[in-house]
């Protein structure tokens, strides 16, 4: 009977054992998660950063980076930096020793287009019910070829704070603001300042990414209202082996105001007071 139970914790060890191994975790998208927040990243695909809940609602459909190299090795348009490397470095860790990973980092390498892309993303939540949540993210860009390149990063994201009603504002020189008054925020401040901006409606900003044509983002800084994304384009040349590094906090925010919250409660009590039974 021990000898019997033994065998099946041994077989069920060997099960356990074979479907953590066989099962590749590479091509799984990566959770994160902190306080009343989470977020799911696909290192693989232009997906990329897809989801990002606070207390339980998600408000991204996509953010994600794109590249050019001008001249030598570069493919002439831009390409989503998941194309760069089928295998990346995909590394997530628990830094806030809660048993949930809280921090990745994603390391692209493309010997052909001269180009080493990597990413980090940090993301801190609230406690439940806060209706905040923050996320930390960095992008180091290098050069690996030997001759100086120009490169272009371009960071594009689509948030759907509401039906297709949000605001969309590029406040130059570093802050992009997006809302859908009063409940709904995200504020997204980058350094170093971007050479270029674009709002625009879905999916323009994302058509012309992935298009197969260069892409100079317009300079429409907003604000714009609708089913809204925007883009960032950072144009900058590097020798061999320098990196140039962008970083961005953003701010996810669904708690009105103090002054608005008055103005909801009054609505509401009118709303009541008209609902009221005559
Ligand atoms: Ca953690
Ligand atoms: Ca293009
Ligand atoms: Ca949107």
């Amino acid at each position: 009977m021990v000898t019997l139970r033994l065998r099946l914790l041994m077989g069920l060890g060997t099960v356990l054992a074979t479907m953590f191994t066989v099962q590749p975790a590479a091509a799984a998208p990566v959770l994160l998660e902190n306080g009343n927040s989470w977020a799911r990243v696909d290192p693989y695909s232009q997906n990329g950063h897809d989801i990002w809940v606070v207390d339980g609602w998600n408000f991204l459909m996509k953010e994600w980076f794109w590249y050019r190299v001008d001249g030598a090795g570069g493919l002439g348009h831009e390409a989503s930096v998941d194309t760069l490397d089928t295998s990346p470095v995909v590394l997530a860790v628990d830094t806030s020793g809660d048993g949930g990973d809280d921090n990745l980092r994603l390391k692209y390498r493309n010997a052909d287009q001269g180009l080493a892309v990597e990413i980090n993303y940090n993301l801190v939540g609230a406690p439940a019910g806060s209706g905040r949540t923050d996320l930390a993210e960095t992008v180091a860009v290098t050069n690996i070829s030997n001759a100086p390149r120009t490169f272009h990063l371009f960071l594009y994201a689509d948030y759907l704070l509401s039906a297709g009603f949000d605001t969309a504002v590029v406040k130059w020189p570093n802050t992009v603001d997006q809302w859908f008054a009063p409940y709904h925020a995200c504020e997204v401040a980058v350094v170093p300042v971007p050479t270029r901006c674009e709002v625009g409606l879905v999916p323009s900003t994302l058509d012309a990414l992935n298009d197969s044509l260069p892409t100079t983002l317009n300079g429409n800084a907003g604000p714009l209202t609708g089913d809204v994304a925007w883009g960032l384009e950072w144009e900058f040349m590097l020798r061999p082996g320098e990196s140039y590094l962008i970083s961005e906090n953003r701010l996810l925010t669904m708690v009105p105001e103090p002054a608005t919250l008055s103005l909801l409660a009054l609505g509401g009590l009118a709303i009541l007071r008209r609902k009221r039974p005559l």
